[in-house]
């Protein structure tokens, strides 16, 4: 396991929540655009307050890379008010579509989605937020037959601890930000529509069991869900990886359907320069990558961040490394 000891992959501004595609035989990242604002820190994450997406490219892992600009912007987007936080992208039907949070003109976070005809876009959104989304983090996956998944979530700031049975209640967990018993709020999934423009069943829960079956813990802070969803396919298998918040471990768990069960399976990284910590895994040709950020470029500013890749190893046991087995 490895901390932050590689050099930023994008230094002409700030960015965070890499999320890396292979889209024509290059290597695209979809990052958050950080940017400095005189917003005072705190748990909500209101420090994080970004307008606008731009797109990156790379020919080779080593560079150079490619800012393709603004492909999207806050004011282009009616419903939304207010941070826009980590995106993510996908292709299908020969269109680009590209998912991304904001609060809504209520203060909610919804996901919204916005299509375009090449993947560093321009970017056309949708007039409304996919039906029935909330929070933060949406992470897309189209498995090999072709069926579009959209995962999501991400408690404290990102509120998922306030929706239950589809409905919003600023009471829930208010004090607490989180159950603090029982089993761990877990992320949600659902369908996508063909069109990859809504969502085709109603959101499940992604369940992360620990090696006796059982549901994560909500008192094991070392292993519980907080936010950035990211699922990958190796082998045959689903690999769902998360971010554990307030003790900054990215870990991940293993499933044999992308709607799991997803059982534990360890850490990817620990600690990074920065409070968050956020991540996309992505083989790109013929090599697996972790794309993810510290706030090393701004001297350790939390909200201030840029995105690194690391080369990562699987042993024969489908197990994730940071150095080669
Ligand atoms: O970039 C804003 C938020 O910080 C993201 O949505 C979280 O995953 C965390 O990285």
């Amino acid at each position: 396991m490895a901390s932050d000891d590689k050099q930023p992959l994008i230094t002409n501004i700030y960015t965070a929540d890499p999320s890396a595609h292979v889209f024509n035989g290059k290597l695209y990242i979809y990052p958050s655009h950080d940017r400095e604002t005189d917003i005072k820190f705190n748990d909500n994450g209101d420090q994080y307050d970004m307008v606008d997406y731009h797109v990156f490219s790379l020919s080779s892992i080593d560079g150079p890379v490619t800012d393709h600009g603004v492909a999207l912007t806050a004011t282009d987007v009616p419903w939304v008010s207010k941070q826009m936080w980590a995106p993510d992208a996908a292709t299908k039907n020969g269109k680009y579509y590209l998912y991304f949070p904001a609060r809504d003109s209520e203060g909610v976070f919804r996901i919204g989605v916005a299509v375009g005809d090449k993947p560093e876009g321009p970017f056309t959104p949708q007039p409304a937020p996919i039906k029935g989304s909330y929070s933060i983090d949406p992470a897309s996956f189209v498995d090999d037959d072709g069926q579009g998944y959209l995962y999501f979530g991400g408690i404290w700031g990102g509120q998922l601890q306030h929706w239950a049975e589809g409905k919003f209640n600023i009471e829930l967990h208010r004090e607490t930000g989180e159950p603090t018993e029982g089993p761990a709020l877990m992320p949600c999934v659902a369908k996508l529509t063909d069109d990859m423009l809504e969502f085709k069943e109603p959101v499940q829960a992604v369940p992360i069991l620990d090696e006796n079956g059982e549901p994560i813990a909500a008192s094991d802070h070392d292993r519980r869900f907080f936010e950035a969803a990211w699922m990958h396919k190796y082998n045959g298998k689903y690999y769902f990886s998360y971010s554990t918040g307030d003790t900054h471990y990215l870990c991940y768990a293993i499933g044999d359907s992308p709607l799991g069960p997803f059982t534990y399976g360890g850490r990817i990284l620990e600690p990074v320069k920065g409070w968050t910590t956020h991540h996309s895994i992505c083989e790109f040709q013929g090599k697996w990558y972790l794309f993810h950020h510290d706030a090393s470029l701004s001297g350790g500013v939390d909200h201030l961040r840029c995105v690194k890749a690391r080369e990562l190893f699987y042993d024969s046991e489908g197990k994730i490394h940071t150095t080669p087995q």
